[in-house]
């Protein structure tokens, strides 16, 4: 087998660049660990930054996000039961965001490559990086029991944390920045109606978060300690523990119901640097993880994609390399700055175990610097509704 761009990963990412490359008349071939059924099942993200739905629209891939997606002008702060604040995206930059699942991104991109009969076998095991530093790089790998070799010109890794790519950078070219918070989120999908915004609680018994998917479909997240796990939290705990963070007028309004989904996921950063190594362009999860606290990551994934799908076709059709040189640079600039942004997010939001009396009241005066300056939301709200791309020069 022989293509231009060899991706490693069917999640967000390699799909997402697969249908993008595609689109500037790149061929690419997508191996996917999984079954189509498993990468369909998990339920993940659910806020699209203006510029990941921009991205989509200009690429076909909008017309069910218009239909079925919640555009939402801001996000809501509430704290130790006190008066909600509004942070307007809208009023302050123009910008909104869309509530719209990551699975039904998923689906999209799978329907879209169906409709164009794209390459992407999934299933596909024992995936293995070759001559990523030669000029013959090339994938080996086993599919429908048989050993196969997929020659290509780049191999951009989408394989999320836990895959291969990152692993094949000799540890003396990366550089790696971790965080690791002191608790989890539980969430879990419900066929209830949803607050109508996205409201994050910091209350003393700890972080909440109310979400949604559609009109019908909410997501809720607690935050939990890192020894908890999912059998230990029935849905009448989760529920009852999810109001008592909210103030008693949003809690009476919060529709409970039998979960669908249930699920707990640590909370951490972490950065690999350089995105690149040889022939080799990591996007997404394979680079970078941050924690769910700013909505970043599925986002983050979309920008790697966009970056490097131009940088692909300016090779291709331009003969210039200064993008693909370039990638590494510009993809970072973004994953930094919204590492911060989620950084600053988990620490204003959370109880934090062992935190002092003196940690709990600066972060309190953080919260009512935040509800009480315009100045201070209009720099909140630039970064939660995500600032633009970079220009291509
Ligand atoms: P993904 O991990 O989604 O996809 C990688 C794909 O590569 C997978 O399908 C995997 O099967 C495949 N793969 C792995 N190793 C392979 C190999 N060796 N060979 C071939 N294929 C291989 N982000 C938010 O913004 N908000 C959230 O609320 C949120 N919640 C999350 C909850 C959980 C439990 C997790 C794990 C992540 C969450 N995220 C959230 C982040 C998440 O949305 C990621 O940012 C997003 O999935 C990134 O997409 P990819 O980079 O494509 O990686
Ligand atoms: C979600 O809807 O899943 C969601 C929303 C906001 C976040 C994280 C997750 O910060």
């Amino acid at each position: 087998m022989k293509t231009q761009v060899a991706i490693i990963g069917g999640g967000p990412a390699g799909l997402l660049l697969s249908e993008l490359l595609h689109r500037q008349g790149v061929d690419s071939v997508v191996l996917e660990a999984r079954s189509r059924d498993y990468v369909l099942a998990r339920i993940r993200a659910g806020v699209l930054e203006q510029t990941t739905v921009d991205v989509l629209r200009d690429n076909g891939l909008g017309e069910r996000m218009d239909a079925q997606g919640h555009p939402h002008d801001g996000m809501r702060i509430v704290w130790a039961g006190r008066e909600s604040f509004f942070i307007d995206c809208q009023k302050h930059l123009g910008n909104r965001f869309m509530a719209y699942g990551q699975t039904q991104i998923q689906e999209d991109l799978f329907a879209a490559a169906d409709r164009r009969g794209a390459r992407v076998l999934t299933e596909a095991t024992d995936v293995r990086p070759m001559d990523v530093e030669g000029d013959k790089p090339h994938l080996l790998f086993r599919h429908n029991g048989e050993d196969l070799r997929l020659d290509c010109d780049y191999i951009a890794g989408c394989d999320g944390f836990h895959g291969v790519s990152r692993k094949t950078i000799p540890a003396t070219h990366l550089r790696e920045f971790e965080k690791a918070y002191p608790f989890g989120w539980l969430g879990i999908l419900s066929r209830t109606a949803p607050l109508p915004d996205v409201t994050y609680a910091n209350h003393p018994r700890g972080f909440a978060l109310a979400s949604m998917r559609s009109s019908t479909l909410s997501r809720y997240y607690v935050q939990v300690p890192l020894e908890d796990k999912v059998e230990d939290w029935s849905d009448d705990r989760f529920w009852s523990e999810l109001t008592a963070r909210f103030p008693p007028e949003m809690a009476s309004r919060i529709q409970t119901g039998p979960s669908i989904e249930k699920s707990i996921a640590p909370l951490r950063s972490f950065v690999a640097e350089p995105m690149r190594h040889g022939r080799l362009f990591l996007c997404g999860d394979a680079a970078h993880i941050v924690p769910p606290t700013g909505a970043k990551g599925l986002n983050l994934a979309v920008s790697d994609v966009f970056y490097l799908a131009r940088a692909m076709a300016a090779h291709y059709h331009q003969g210039s390399d200064a993008l693909i040189d370039g990638y590494s640079a510009m993809a970072l600039r973004r994953v930094w700055s919204s590492v911060r942004t989620s950084w600053y997010l988990t620490n204003l939001l959370h109880r934090f175990p062992g935190n002092s009396s003196f940690d709990q009241r600066a972060q309190e005066t953080e919260l009512d610097y935040l509800k009480s300056s315009a100045h201070a939301q209009a720099s909140l709200a630039e970064q939660y509704a995500g600032i633009p791309f970079e220009a291509a020069s």
